[in-house]
């Protein structure tokens, strides 16, 4: 039986994905907005003591600046009814516009208000606020995880914010100017053990030179990518859409893999690495996986991207 989207999902099913970010997005998201937002705080203050962020790149906040500046302008009551608004997922304007933004573009947007919100430009946090006691045990919960995990749990609770999408009927994402490519003599090679194949290195340098154009070519037309705990991105144009909107400046540092061959001519290949997002750079490396299902042709009809559940999955190749 040839391969489906759906039946590709299940190669490589040992691989352990780390399952305790989408369990604790979950017990976030049952906090009261007050909590949400003292919980994010004092985890970002917890966090900033060993781990940098970086500042957001002035492309991902200019189409933010319009709805800070509103902001800035109010008094702190209402600032702090936006924030709580924005963590209810309230139906207002501004909680519409930042619908329509990117990861990026949110990102960047509670970055600046953390930073206002330490210099006294917006309202702070109550001083002395005294989480719930199941929000200090969902903050206990994210202090276990490793570094990888607490940052995706913390871009979740900002994804998740603002008003849902599917009830807006005119809904029209921002489309932010794309990354250009790193030039040819700047480019990186990588050198994965036990993989050899053309079109997984291909995948990875073409990733690092934010050279999309190029690596949207390595797919099928019918090409499926599954980020981290999401449904498979289907078809060349989405798939293409998410790289330019979420890819760019990414650092792929893959270590090692194994290549079998699977039915009708199809080739499964599973690579284990490190991966670096812009926001933290080197100081967190996340451990992941890549499951590859290629065709006879050597495109790309499926991929899935996993964080891992521990560094010991590193070494976790068995198809
Ligand atoms: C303050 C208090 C009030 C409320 C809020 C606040 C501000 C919070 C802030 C949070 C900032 C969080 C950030 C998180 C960034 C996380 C980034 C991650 C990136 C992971 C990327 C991966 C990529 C994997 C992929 C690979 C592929 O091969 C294909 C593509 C893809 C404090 C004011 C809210 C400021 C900056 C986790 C894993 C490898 C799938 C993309
Ligand atoms: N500094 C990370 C970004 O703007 O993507
Ligand atoms: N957290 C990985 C992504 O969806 O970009
Ligand atoms: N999705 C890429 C990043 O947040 O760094």
């Amino acid at each position: 039986m040839p391969f489906t989207i759906d039946s590709a999902r299940n190669i490589f099913p040992d691989t352990l994905s780390a399952d305790a970010v989408p369990a604790l997005t979950a017990r976030f998201n049952q906090l009261s907005a007050e909590d949400q937002l003292a919980w994010i705080w004092f985890s970002y203050l917890e966090m900033g003591k060993t781990i940098t962020v970086a500042a957001p790149g002035a492309a991902n906040m200019q189409f933010a600046e319009p709805t800070l500046d509103k902001i800035k302008a109010m008094n702190f009551q209402q600032q702090s009814q936006v924030m709580c608004d924005l963590a209810n997922r309230a139906d207002t304007p501004i909680c519409r516009t930042y619908a329509t933004w990117t990861p990026n573009i949110k990102l960047g947007f509670w970055y600046r208000l953390g930073e206002w919100m330490e210099q006294g430009i917006v309202a702070p946090i109550p001083e002395g606020y005294k989480l719930s006691a199941n929000a200090s045990a969902v903050l206990k919960s994210l202090q276990e995880l490793d570094s990888g995990q607490q940052i995706t749990v913390l871009r979740n609770t900002v994804l998740d914010m603002g008003f849902d999408p599917a009830k807006m009927s005119n809904f029209k994402r921002v489309s932010e100017p794309v990354a250009p490519p790193v030039e040819m003599s700047k480019r990186t090679k990588v050198d994965i053990a036990g993989v050899t194949n053309p079109t997984i290195l291909s995948y990875m340098n073409l990733l690092n030179a934010n050279d999309f154009d190029e690596l949207i070519k390595l797919f099928t037309p019918d090409g499926a990518l599954q980020p981290p705990f999401k449904r498979p991105i289907v078809g060349k144009d989405a798939v293409l859409g998410f790289f330019k909107e979420e890819c760019p400046n990414l650092k792929l540092a893959p270590e090692r893999g194994i290549s079998e061959p699977a039915e009708d001519g199809y080739t499964q290949i599973k690579v284990t690495g490190k991966v670096q997002t812009p926001w933290f750079g080197a100081s967190v490396g996340m451990n992941m996986s890549w499951r590859f299902l290629l065709n006879s042709e050597n495109k790309i009809f499926f991929v899935a991207i996993d964080l891992l559940a521990s560094p010991r999955e590193l070494l976790n190749l068995a198809g």
